[in-house]
């Protein structure tokens, strides 16, 4: 508990985590690997990575970098304002604008950011005065503008999982998270430098947002250039991943390691601050809709034999990890014994 002991009050309630090794500690990590999804053998690169890492970045995706440069734009814009006129489009419960606070039961990190609910009908949150959140127009432009680009990308992964694993036809994962009822989010993360870690021993690091599993089947992450984010390796070793802006990290939930019956696992993974420069992430979440069945698609199961899961809906899912804190393995209450 030495470490506890100097933690300086600022930091009250925000948990510390020991660093990741540097330089990835590990020899046998050989890295995040790359996936150009037009490329060649792109479906079997996809599900190699997806069984070894629950984890790789997408390249030469054709997203504009315009895109996405206007949405980290408006995004640094919405952070930099009064903390007053933010806090209108808050808290986050769950969707909204939220500062330290994670979820609803007691989980803290050194963030703050915008959670939007982006359907094919709203591309935003709404206050409970009744205003769309974010409250700037061009915020919310630049929201729709980019998740019409990044679900592509959800899509065409989940076609090339499909492919990738002999499931037919093609669109059946994708299919599950492009519907008019389907129940995507839009994460942007603000994780203000954090000066009060250099007082911090080295081998110590600032919680930025808790280690965790995403539920849903998968998510698209882009951050600027600062580091933070963290995966923990099958083996429960963490390493550091390089930040790459021009680039889509995809991150594997829990719902696509069910319907894939535990051949693609979720991976934990966690973000740690950064004592100099701000990072500002967005995360596209891949969810189906609430009434979505997530049981193993059935060329994945053998002839009688049982999912390794119970099946569930999304939306009974989703209302169960509201429940849980955000560290809480969320898929063990529905392993079969
Ligand atoms: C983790 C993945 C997404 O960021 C998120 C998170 C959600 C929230 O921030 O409201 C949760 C977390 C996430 C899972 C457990 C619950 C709900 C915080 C939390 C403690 C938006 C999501 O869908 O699940």
């Amino acid at each position: 508990m030495g470490v506890l002991a100097i933690k300086p009050p600022a930091l009250d309630q925000i948990s510390l985590v020991r660093s990741a090794e540097p330089g990835g500690g590990s020899s046998s990590f050989p890295g995040v690997p790359a996936v150009d999804l037009s490329g060649p053998g792109a479906a079997a690169a996809v599900v190699d990575a997806c069984e070894r890492f629950g984890f790789f970045k997408v390249v030469n995706h054709g997203v504009p970098a315009r895109v996405v440069d206007r949405l980290e734009a408006e995004a640094a814009s919405f952070f930099a304002r009064p903390q007053a006129e933010k806090d209108v489009s808050g808290p986050a419960d769950p969707l909204g604008y939220g500062s330290k606070r994670i979820g609803r039961n007691g989980d803290t990190g050194w963030l703050e950011y915008l959670l939007l609910a982006v359907d094919h009908h709203q591309a935003a949150a709404v206050s409970k005065a009744g205003s769309p959140v974010p409250s700037s127009s061009l915020l919310r432009e630049a929201v729709s503008e980019y998740v019409g680009a990044v679900r592509g990308v959800a899509a065409r992964v989940l076609e090339a999982v499909a492919e990738g694993l002999g499931v037919a036809p093609r669109d059946a994962l994708s299919g599950m998270v492009s519907g008019a009822a389907s129940d995507g989010v839009l994460r942007v993360n603000h994780y203000p430098p954090c000066p009060l870690l250099q007082r911090l021993p080295d081998s110590c690091s600032v919680t930025g947002f808790g280690e965790h599993t995403d539920p849903q089947l998968v998510s698209v992450l882009r951050s600027n250039g600062t580091p933070g984010l963290q995966l923990a390796l099958r083996d429960g070793r963490w390493v550091p991943v390089p930040p790459d802006r021009d680039a889509f990290f995809v991150i594997v939930g829990d719902s696509l390691e069910v319907l894939t019956n535990g051949r693609l696992k979720s991976v934990r993974h966690r973000v740690v601050a950064n004592s100099l420069k701000p990072r500002v992430s967005m995360i596209y979440f891949a969810g189906p809709a609430p009434e979505q069945r997530i049981a193993p698609l059935p060329e994945l199961l053998g002839h009688g034999e049982q999912g390794v899961y119970r099946e569930f809906t999304w939306g009974d899912y989703k209302k169960a990890a509201y429940r849980s804190r955000l560290g809480d393995n969320r898929l063990d209450p529905f392993r079969r014994r």
